[in-house]
This record gives structure tokens, C-alpha cells and sequence, in this order.
């Protein structure tokens, strides 16, 4: 299906672009530059871009461009950016890539979901960091980068004169800059075919894994978690007296959530909900037998926290220089500004000494294990103090700074992750958007865009089997909390059960998140039921067989995940499913 490449471009973050057709050699001069891209037989393409002129340039991206030859539609699997954002299957020509449905003029807010912030143009589709393509022939052909620490990649399908298709596979740098002479290499871009898109998905998943130093070695993670039945609302009596109840459950770690921080970004306090300190509540699970685990959100501060209002110039400025550059609006949080967030500028050597000594503190408090949330922040365009990393380096350097003070052996999970720039920092990876106590979102739900990535079971269960394939190859799966109880709930028990069902035979992390109080002994067996699957289903994707989605493009949102002899097929209208065993 693909040909070529054809063409080379260059866009530079004023706007212009640079293009030229490949050369024999490899060697494509392009203004101030020169690409060269070398072809790696069937395997794919290794490329560097160099800046050949005496000034210093801002490339935002580079692409390499191919010619695609379809029969009918032309179907592609959309890899969403981080951890929320959605993944499924998009024809080109029917569906729109999700920028154009931004009603609200806020830029900012595509670049939650997309490496690139700016708003597509025409039928373009885009996938980030490895893609899948089929039309009526039935031979699926898998694009991929192979990392994606450096700088982001993303692939943008598009008809091009009402007639021809092209795919550009693109490094995207987000402006960063290039001193006379330099020369950046590119993540090679992998291609591969087959009959199916899952072992593709998996063989590219390996080498990737393989390519960044994954880290997948982490026991099953089991345990509770605070958020879904109490969300900001946690109280220091409300852990007291799940813990109490525990010890009756097979909990290893027991983690708290927002909502017991004295500001986001103030992470070492409590705020007046926790008289007792960090340390005394770490001490407190520990006694219990549990691991202590605790969420942050560590790139982003509320405008009227102690280290915002210190360290002003810790922050990131907006692209015109006009203040702070947020990087999160979540008004539950307040902070001074109706809930607007600023980012932390992980380029500034000091911010990152400030993050590493914020992640020591919460390790000597008693805390190994850290969730790691809203952490896309620092890959917005903006000013930031080194303006030559790219968005991929702010992020993954951020996280550096974390694994150096929480320690080698501290379990970090990415939440809201751009998923390619944290492989080999972190242990687990959320890999969908947040469940909810409903299997759809409300036709009443509050959201700004970007509908498919708010909380909802169904998009949690969307991504848990689309992204099945990365379970152990590039990090633990989290497929976010199970949700047992059958009160407070607007889930059916169908739906419960068809969500539990699905985290066990993804064989990733599973976490409770409900009042203990409410569960009955239905739900203890569910969840023991859930374990004993999870941990097959582990335990085979530990030894390079992963849970399978089986029905993988076949049509916009996939309905089966296999493992473990077992097989899960969903009704994606409420939430109910069969499952049988071979
Ligand atoms: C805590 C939660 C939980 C949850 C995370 C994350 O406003 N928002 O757009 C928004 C998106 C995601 C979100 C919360 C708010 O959830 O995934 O598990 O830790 O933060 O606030």
C-alpha cells in the first residue's frame, strides 16, 4: 500500500515549510537543512535532520511522506497521545480528526490529545507514535516510531487533490531549536504487514519496549485506590476506615488520591481534610501491611500555592510571553484562578532539583509508590527557559527528575502520559480514559471537547482493549480502578461485571475504588474471580504471549479481549457481554 517516500518537508514554527522530492543518495537539501534518510530494507527508515546554515533555526516538524495506493476506504487505527486519549478506527473521508470539533477557541486543549497543538486542515487524520492501515485488500500495513523520548512522532493521512492519498510520518519537534551545524537524529520509523493488526501491534510494541529500556519486571499490582468513590471530597477518615476494613481484602498497595494535597503543587502538606501529616499516614497503611501510595500531579501548580507564589520564574510563559503558561484548567482545584493551573518549566535545572527533592520528600515520608498525573503539561508550545528541547524531552525530563528522587526501586505509574515519552521511567502506564460509576458519559456531562476521552466505563474500556497489546512490553497496563459496589452507582451489575471482567483479562493493574462498607459478598467474589484472571492473563504476558484484542478495526470501537483461555465480547450499547472459557 505504501510508496515511496516521496517527498521530505520541513515546517518551521513561524509557519513556512520546506519541500523537496527525495534524492538517489538519501540526502534531501531543504533550505537551511539537509534530512538524510537511509532505508533500512523492508524493516523501515533511519533519518537526521542537520541545520546546514549559520543561524540558529526552530524546525517544528519534519515529515517524510508516502504515497498510499488503497482499494476502497481506507480504514486507520488512531493511537491516541496519552493516557486518556482515545484510540479506535477512522475511515478517511468519513470520520474528522477531533481539533475541528474544538468550539471553544482554546488551542491549548488539543494539546492535551495530540502532539501537536495546532488544528489540522482538509480530511487529515492523525494517529500518534505507531498507526495501522487496511482497505478492502485486507493486508494490514503497521507504521511505527520506535521511541519516542526524543521527540514525538505522528502519522497524518490525507487526500491530497481530491484523487491521491499520502501518509507523512512525522518527528515532531515543536519548534526546539537547532544551532548552526547541529544535527538531531531522528526515532527510526518501523514498518511492517500481516493479516492481522494485533500481532503487528505487538511485534512493534516488543521492539519499542526493547528500543527505550522498558521497565516491566513489577509484580502483579493489586489494591485500592481512593478516587472513584470519593474523589476530591477524601477525607483522612475515610482512608482510616477503608483501611480498617481491609484486612479481610488482598490489598498490596493502598494509594490515595486528589484531594488530600494542601495545594496542587504544595505536595509535602495535608490540607485541614488530613490533620495527620504524610508521614503519619504513610505509617498508618504501612502497619496495615500495605504498601503506601499516593498521587501527584507534579508538573503543574495552582497560581496560589507556596511554590508558585515563591518561584515565579520556576513557570513556563505563554507563547507571546503574556503570563504563566497553564497547564490544566480543573476548577475543583480553585487555586486562586478559577481552577486554571500553571506549568512548571522542566527545562530550568532548578525546577527539576525542585521535583527530584518533592519526590526524596514523599519516598523518606514513607510513600515507594507514586501515581504521576496531568503530566502532558510541560509538552505545550510556550517559552520555556531551554528552548532547545523538544516537547518529548520536557516531558520525559520531568520525569527523570521524579525516578532520581523517588529511587530505582519506587513503583511509578504515568497518568495523563504522553504514553511515548515515558517508556523505561515509569513501572505502570494508564492506558485510558477514567471510568465512572456509569457506563456511558451523560448526555448531561459538563465537558469542554474531546468528549470520547472524559470519564465514562466505556472509553476506559475502549482503550484497555486497543492498547492490550503493551501490557508488559512497554510498561504494566493500568486499565484504571474496578468499581464493585451496586450502590451509589448508576453502573448495572452487568456493567460492573463486564469492567472487572475486562481489567482481569487485560492482566494489568487492578485497584478498587469503592467504600469498602458497600461491598457485599458478591463483590468479594467478583473480585477474587477478577484476580485469579488477571493474574493468568499476567502471567502469560509476562512470558511474551499479551491479552489479544481480536476484532481490532473491525469497526470504529473493538468488542473482544482473549486471554488466559478465555474470551470477553462486549455489547458496547449498556455494558453487558458474554464470556466464555475454551
Ligand atoms: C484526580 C483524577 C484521578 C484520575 C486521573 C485524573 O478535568 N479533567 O479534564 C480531568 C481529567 C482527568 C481526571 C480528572 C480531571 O482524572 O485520571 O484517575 O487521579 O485525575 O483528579
Amino acid at each position: 500500500m505504501l510508496t515511496g517516500p516521496l517527498r521530505i518537508e520541513v515546517h518551521h514554527a513561524d509557519g513556512q515549510v520546506h519541500r523537496s522530492d527525495l534524492t538517489g543518495d538519501g540526502r534531501t537539501p531543504l533550505g537551511p537543512y539537509e534530512v538524510a534518510v537511509e532505508h533500512l530494507g523492508a524493516d523501515g527508515w533511519r533519518w537526521t535532520l542537520a541545520n546546514r546554515s549559520n543561524d540558529t533555526c526552530r524546525p517544528r516538524s519534519v515529515r517524510m511522506v508516502h504515497g498510499v495506493e488503497a482499494d476502497g476506504p481506507l480504514r486507520m487505527f488512531r493511537h491516541g497521545y496519552q493516557s486518556w486519549s482515545a484510540c479506535d478506527t477512522a475511515v478517511l473521508g468519513h470520520d474528522r480528526d477531533p481539533s475541528l470539533a474544538n468550539t471553544t477557541g482554546i488551542e491549548q486543549l488539543q494539546g492535551v490529545h495530540h502532539a501537536d497543538q495546532r488544528t489540522v486542515t482538509g480530511d487529515e487524520l492523525r494517529s500518534e507514535w505507531v498507526t495501522v492501515l487496511v482497505d478492502d485488500r485486507g493486508s494490514f500495513e503497521l507504521v511505527g516510531f520506535l521511541a519516542g523520548t526524543s521527540h514525538d512522532g505522528t502519522f497524518r493521512l490525507r487526500t491530497v487533490d481530491d484523487t491521491k492519498v499520502e501518509l507523512a510520518s512525522e518527528a515532531f519537534l515543536g519548534g526546539a531549536t537547532l544551532a548552526p551545524g547541529e544535527q538531531r537524529s531522528l526515532h527510526p520509523v518501523v514498518h511492517a504487514t500481516g493479516a492481522h493488526p494485533s500481532p503487528l501491534l505487538e511485534r512493534w510494541a516488543t521492539a519499542a519496549g526493547q528500543a527505550s529500556g522498558a521497565r516491566t519486571d513489577s509484580p502483579y499490582q493489586l489494591g485500592w485506590c481512593s478516587w472513584y468513590h470519593y474523589f476530591h471530597d477524601v477525607t483522612e477518615q475515610d482512608l482510616r476506615s477503608n483501611l480498617a476494613r481491609a484486612g479481610d481484602w488482598p490489598f498490596d498497595v493502598f494509594q490515595l488520591d486528589d484531594g488530600f494535597q494542601a495545594a496542587i503543587g504544595d505536595w509535602l502538606e495535608t490540607n485541614d481534610k488530613f490533620p495527620t501529616e504524610l508521614d503519619g499516614l504513610a505509617a498508618t497503611i504501612a502497619a496495615g501491611g500495605y504498601t503506601p501510595g499516593l498521587w501527584i500531579a507534579p508538573f503543574i501548580v495552582a497560581p496560589d500555592s507556596s511554590v508558585a507564589t515563591e518561584h515565579p520564574d520556576w513557570l513556563a510563559r505563554t507563547v507571546d510571553n503574556s503570563g504563566p503558561l497553564p497547564g490544566m484548567f480543573n476548577p475543583p482545584w480553585g487555586g486562586g484562578m478559577d481552577g486554571i493551573m500553571w506549568a512548571l518549566d522542566t527545562t530550568n535545572p532548578e525546577v527539576l532539583d525542585h521535583l527530584e527533592a518533592v519526590a526524596r520528600g514523599l519516598r523518606q515520608r514513607g510513600y515507594p509508590y507514586l501515581k504521576l498525573d496531568f503530566t502532558f503539561a510541560p509538552s505545550f508550545d510556550g517559552l520555556w527557559h531551554d528552548p532547545a528541547q523538544t516537547p518529548a524531552e520536557r516531558v520525559r525530563a520531568g520525569y527523570e527528575a521524579i525516578r532520581r528522587g523517588a529511587g530505582a526501586d519506587a513503583f511509578l505509574l504515568g497518568c495523563g502520559a504522553p504514553l511515548s515519552h515515558v517508556v523505561g521511567v515509569v513501572d505502570g502506564n494508564r492506558i485510558g480514559s477514567d471510568v465512572a460509576p456509569s457506563w456511558h458519559l451523560g448526555d448531561d456531562a459538563e465537558y469542554m471537547t474531546y468528549r470520547e476521552t472524559e470519564p465514562a466505563t466505556l472509553h476506559g474500556f475502549r482503550n484497555t482493549l486497543a492498547r492490550s497489546f503493551q501490557h508488559r512490553r512497554l510498561w504494566l497496563n493500568d486499565p484504571d480502578c474496578l468499581m464493585l459496589r451496586t450502590e451509589h452507582t448508576a453502573l448495572s451489575p452487568d456493567a460492573a461485571r463486564t469492567w472487572a471482567r475486562t481489567v482481569g483479562l487485560s492482566g494489568g493493574m487492578a485497584l478498587v475504588s469503592d467504600d469498602l462498607t458497600l461491598l457485599d459478598d458478591e463483590a468479594r467474589h467478583l473480585l477474587e474471580d477478577t484476580i485469579a484472571l488477571g493474574r493468568a492473563a499476567d502471567a502469560e504476558a509476562a512470558s511474551g504471549r499479551a491479552p489479544r484484542c481480536t476484532d481490532l478495526m473491525d469497526a470504529t470501537l473493538p468488542t473482544v479481549l482473549e486471554a488466559a483461555g478465555h474470551r470477553l465480547e462486549v455489547d458496547l450499547r449498556d455494558g453487558s457481554s458474554t464470556f466464555t472459557t475454551e
